[in-house]
């Protein structure tokens, strides 16, 4: 009963003032669709370059548009569009003036992961601002794929990366206020929104991911969330397309909701169809889950997109040739 209603909503929703690249992904399906949707992908006409990412980050879509306009490698664009996040101090869930643990530290996640399935990541990284690239070094100059704290800070500053202090006045003062209680609840899309994940497919179809967050703002000394976990919070598969997450970084692990996201793409489901049916899991699983936001976007080779979360509020940021967007994700409540 519960599931009819969502799919029903899921299906209603979207069909606001939305692209054509939305609404493929988005409108009731008809005998039409399903026989679009079984055909091969190579029979339709991609969307290509294109870029999308988690929140409203109209920044970070143009930069990694600019990227993908001159050419450049859906890598290069979604390093660069991801980036512009972390730099900025007003988000307070990614890089420079990111929210910090409990004790005062700013600790940050992230992962990258290319056309050629390779990938890097860094967890609990302190003291560096652009912590993708830190995890594209990963991915390309060590034969690793993840690095921790010490050890990751200690290779940031051997690549050359300056040693900064993260934690804003903004954000000292608020986590001072937080310390009066020190109530550890996660707000729905306040506390926790912002975390920014982005797909993009560059002009040879080539697909990539990445991911970065500061966490969960004031979580315990240590905790990793799903953002720098491939699979979890990013997953990229070049001949199926991607997906990445953003909300609660626990229920997204134990349900390895990116990876499951593109595995139900190949599977034949549409990117909106996929992001629903990974929430779902996360319903299904967890009998709190009104308590909770979890959402994710995803991209299929053909550069359909398609998005969905728990609690309304979510949105990504869709750039392609046609123009640039921030979609409403349709939700299960
Ligand atoms: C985490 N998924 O660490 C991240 C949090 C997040 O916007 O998305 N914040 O669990």
């Amino acid at each position: 009963m519960q599931r009819r209603k969502f799919l029903k909503k899921s299906s209603l929703t979207a069909v606001g003032a939305l692209s054509t690249t939305a609404l493929a992904s988005c409108k009731t399906k008809t005998s039409e669709d399903e026989n679009a949707r079984n055909a091969p992908m190579e029979t339709k006409s991609p969307i290509r370059p294109i870029a999308i990412a988690t929140w409203n980050v109209p920044n970070s879509t143009a930069a990694a548009w600019k990227v993908l306009k001159e050419g450049g490698t859906s890598l290069d664009a979604v390093e660069t569009g991801v980036k512009m996040e972390e730099a900025d101090v007003n988000n307070q869930s990614v890089g420079k003036g990111g929210r910090p643990d409990r004790d005062g530290h700013v600790t940050l996640d992230a992962c990258i992961m290319d056309s050629k399935g390779n990938c890097g990541a860094v967890v609990y990284l302190q003291h560096i601002t652009h912590a993708i690239s830190v995890a594209r070094k990963v991915m390309e100059e060590t034969p690793h794929v993840m690095l921790a704290g010490k050890g990751a800070e200690q290779f940031a500053f051997e690549q050359g990366f300056d040693k900064e202090d993260l934690l804003t006045k903004k954000s000292k003062a608020e986590w001072l206020e937080w310390k009066k209680e020190a109530k550890y609840a996660p707000v729905i899309n306040i506390e926790n929104h912002d975390t920014i994940g982005m797909l993009a497919i560059d002009k040879n179809g080539d697909i990539s991911g990445a991911c970065t967050t500061s966490g969960m703002a004031y979580k315990m000394a240590g905790r990793v969330g799903d953002s720098p976990i491939i699979g979890s919070g990013l997953f990229v598969d070049n001949e199926i397309g991607g997906a990445t997450a953003t909300g609660q970084g626990e229920e997204i692990v134990k349900t390895v909701g990116s990876f499951l996201v593109v595995e139900l793409m190949r599977q034949g489901r549409s990117p909106q169809e996929a992001c629903e049916e990974a929430v779902n899991r996360i319903i299904k699983n967890d009998p709190n889950y009104e308590k909770i936001q979890v959402g994710y976007i995803a991209i299929n080779k053909n550069g359909e997109t398609g998005g969905y979360c728990i609690h309304p509020g979510f949105s990504y940021r869709v750039y392609t040739e046609q123009g640039h967007e921030n979609i409403e994700s349709s939700s299960f409540l």
